[in-house]
């Protein structure tokens, strides 16, 4: 209800005051334009300058314009460009963007007014909404590879909304933390050939949506949530396209309650990647392609860590990762946890193996298919014991089935995994994996 107030405001184009109902207090709107001459009534030449005079809860309107300043927002307020502009924008543009490649007619462009490392607008209230601006140009070096942001949000608030927002070319995109005290969402915005998309480097975020965001040619990884330094809760990604990230999609480290759903993500090398610790995830009905591993739960190192508890992974369609290691679902020798299941997935036409099983007890694979891999619909390495392989569909693989845990008693050849109600052809050892095989 309020909202429609402030955008009623937003609409008249004016400095107007406008009660609202059951509110002593009145909402002004606060018109920025940096030349005035897209908004000739404009107040501010800056938005800083708008900031500073704004009382909470009021409207600060950014016209079209070049704003080489940094913004702290320290109250709560509506920062609203050009949403409409920036949404119409072409996030998978094949031409490079350049700084200042941009109309400043009609995108109000924010970049840094120096080189020293900082953000470009740090929200630091509870309450903030942010749309319809670019943030462009905050280049860091890092330190201890912490990266600044150009658009950071503080640890001590919540309830943070940044939207129809574009980030490009910078360093980090968006440092999205938060206390969680209330829901927070980042969502239709384009991030685009940043070092990274947006990441919670130095402090926890909880409760936080990210939604129908688009990226493209980040040059390491679309997002990443949560790591050694800090950790995420109650976060949802979810129908998010991410395109040709130089690195990795999703990197997901050090957190509790994630679910990753209806998502299409690209990225070079790996398309989603879990480490521990991390409790209760779910990664769901996603659209996985043109990387070397669609989905990775562990390490990258050959050393066990912490572990990976009650993970579900369900429903995705990965296809057609077509460079070494070439893998649709890697548990790779890593891995520790328990409780995962990896169910209902499509994981076909890749380069080495639909699925890849190295390491972990008691975990089930089952309802699966991968087809035409060029090695290994299922491949399982000695490390992995205790698993149930049931109801897969695997056909058309070089090996369909292989598992490596075999041995022989009284002169029969088993495995220390159970295989039961499998659709397949050929197996190693043979005749031990697949149950119901096709006539030749
Ligand atoms: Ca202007």
């Amino acid at each position: 209800m309020r909202r429609t107030v402030l955008l009623a405001v937003a609409a008249a184009g004016s400095l107007l005051a406008v009660p609202l109902p059951g509110q002593a207090r009145e909402v002004t709107t606060h018109v920025v334009d940096d030349d005035r001459a897209q908004c000739a009534q404009a107040g501010y030449t800056s938005i800083g300058a708008a900031v500073a005079a704004a009382a909470p809860g009021d409207l600060v309107l950014v016209c079209g314009g070049s704003y080489e300043e940094r913004v702290v927002v320290d109250k709560t307020l509506v920062i609203k460009g050009q949403p409409d502009e920036v949404e119409a924008l072409d996030c998978f543009a094949e031409t490079p963007s350049a700084l200042g490649d941009l109309d400043t007619n009609v995108f109000p462009v924010l970049s840094p007014p120096d080189a020293v490392p900082g953000p470009l607008l740090a929200l630091q209230a509870d309450g903030i909404d942010v749309s319809g601006l670019v943030l462009e140009g905050m280049v860091d070096a890092g330190v201890n590879s912490i990266y600044r942001a150009a658009l950071e949000t503080s640890p001590a608030h919540s309830g943070f909304r940044v939207h129809h927002t574009m980030f490009r070319l910078n360093t980090l995109g968006m440092e999205t933390t938060s206390n969680g005290a209330i829901p927070s969402r980042f969502d239709h915005n384009c991030l685009r050939q940043n070092g990274w998309g947006a990441a919670n480097q130095r402090f926890t975020l909880t409760q936080a949506r990210f939604d129908h965001n688009e990226s493209f040619r980040q040059r390491f990884f679309d997002y990443e949530m949560g790591w050694s330094v800090a950790r995420v809760d109650a976060v949802l990604l979810d129908h998010n396209i991410a395109r040709q990230a130089a690195f990795h999609g999703v990197y997901v480290g050090q957190s509790s309650s994630i679910r990753i759903e209806d998502n299409s993500l690209s990225a070079t090398r790996l398309n989603i990647w879990v480490v521990g610790p991390t409790e209760n995830i779910t990664i769901a009905r996603n659209t996985l392609s043109s990387a070397t591993v669609g989905i990775r739960l562990g390490p990258g190192v050959l050393s066990p860590t912490e572990a990976i508890v009650d993970a579900v992974v369900e429903g995705n369609t990965i296809s057609g990762t077509n460079v070494s290691p070439g893998t649709g679902i890697w548990v790779p020798l890593a891995y520790s946890g328990h409780g995962l299941r990896v169910v209902d997935n499509i994981l076909s036409d890749h380069h080495f193996a639909g699925l890849r099983v190295h390491a972990g007890s008691g975990n089930t694979y089952a309802d699966n298919v991968m087809e035409r891999n060029g090695s290994f619909g299922t491949f399982v390495g000695p490390g992995a014991t205790g698993n149930t392989f049931a109801n897969n569909i695997m056909l058309g693989n070089q090996v369909d089935a292989q598992d490596n845990t075999a041995y022989v008693e009284d002169g029969v050849t088993k495995v220390r995994n159970t295989w039961t109600g499998n659709l397949c052809v050929t197996d190693v050892p043979m005749g031990v994996l697949c149950d119901r095989g096709l006539a030749p």
